[in-house]
């Protein structure tokens, strides 16, 4: 398949396609993580009334998936944080036995960020959001820098944002976020010359933290979506020490260009395991693929064709 330098796309993509819940116009940009002795998701499923939701999944092998028909419900004590709004886009993160997500709500001031907790993907406990409007994009990263939480995120507009560079902010409690610093921006002349944005929880590798992220190019056609990889520094991740030139996966196979948005790779999910790395990307807003590769070949092609 087109443009397979260093991934590979699974033999089965799309993984998952709508028929996987009753209600679903579309499943696509989901969350992925191990759990217990197979894997566990939050997925993003478009309901045929065009509501955004999320529910829950589990699997055995990564592959085949049972997505509960229900959306998830939220436990939340706290009657003021707005969580009737669509909601999309999950990330999540594991930090010691617990599991923490993040998500897009369109709330009525703009897009802005959830945050939740869960243990064993039944309950499901709602906190402060971390960010007010607008923002898309948000991800936690699996242990604390410096004694913080950290995470990364890309502050948006109300739109179809035609820019967007990532951020990197901490936080004691998960409740008060501070410390903000700009990470990296957009190039110009490239597939990431529109906005940028993280994907999957950052990978902590020998060098510092490897993070999967979407690049947007504007064609006279619109946007089309790509996937990069960036290294970033260990204990100072909003210093870049490596960003690919070339990306590492582009919109070429026909269930990537056509959907309900044409030329769409959203990386959101990323599974290491025995040297390996396997990505989970939403294709066209549509529906859900893998593509693997060797994580030390990825950190070497990052490094190889960097800017
Ligand atoms: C972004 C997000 C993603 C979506 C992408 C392409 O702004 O909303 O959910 O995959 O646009 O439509």
């Amino acid at each position: 398949m087109a443009n397979e330098r260093v991934f590979k796309r699974h033999k089965n993509n799309p993984i998952i396609t709508a028929s996987a819940v009753p209600r679903a116009n579309s499943i696509h940009n989901s969350a992925i993580v191990p759990f217990e002795d197979g894997y566990a998701g939050i997925f993003r499923v478009d309901e045929v009334d065009f509501n955004f939701t999320m529910h829950a999944g589990r699997s055995k092998d990564g592959i085949n998936w049972d997505i509960d028909p229900g959306v998830i419900k939220m436990e939340c004590d706290n009657p003021d944080i707005s969580i009737n709004a669509m909601t999309y886009d999950p990330r999540l993160t594991k930090i010691d036995d617990t599991f923490y997500f993040t998500w897009c709500i369109d709330s009525s001031n703009g897009p802005c960020i959830g945050l939740a907790t869960t243990k064993d993907f039944k309950v499901f406990q709602q906190m402060e959001n971390p960010l007010p409007p607008s923002n898309r994009n948000c991800v936690i990263f699996p242990r604390k820098i410096n004694g913080e939480f950290a995470m990364l995120h890309r502050p948006s507009d109300r739109g179809h944002t035609p820019f967007g560079d990532v951020f990197f902010s901490t936080s004691p409690d998960l409740v008060h976020w501070g410390k903000h610093r700009f990470v990296f921006g957009t190039l110009p002349s490239s597939w990431q010359s529109t906005k940028i944005g993280p994907g999957p929880a950052p990978i902590e590798i020998d060098e510092g933290w490897l993070l999967i992220y979407h690049g947007v190019w504007t064609s006279c056609n619109g946007y089309l979506y790509y996937m990069g990889g960036i290294i970033l520094d260990k204990e100072k991740p909003w210093k870049v020490l490596h960003r690919t030139k070339d990306y590492l996966l582009a919109p070429t196979e026909t269930y990537e260009r056509v959907g309900d948005v044409p030329n769409v790779v959203f990386p959101s999910a990323a599974v290491v395991k025995d040297g390996n790395i396997r990505v989970y990307y939403g294709c066209a807003d549509t529906c859900v693929s893998i593509a693997d590769a060797k994580l030390d070949e990825v950190v070497k092609f990052v490094r190889e064709h960097s800017y």
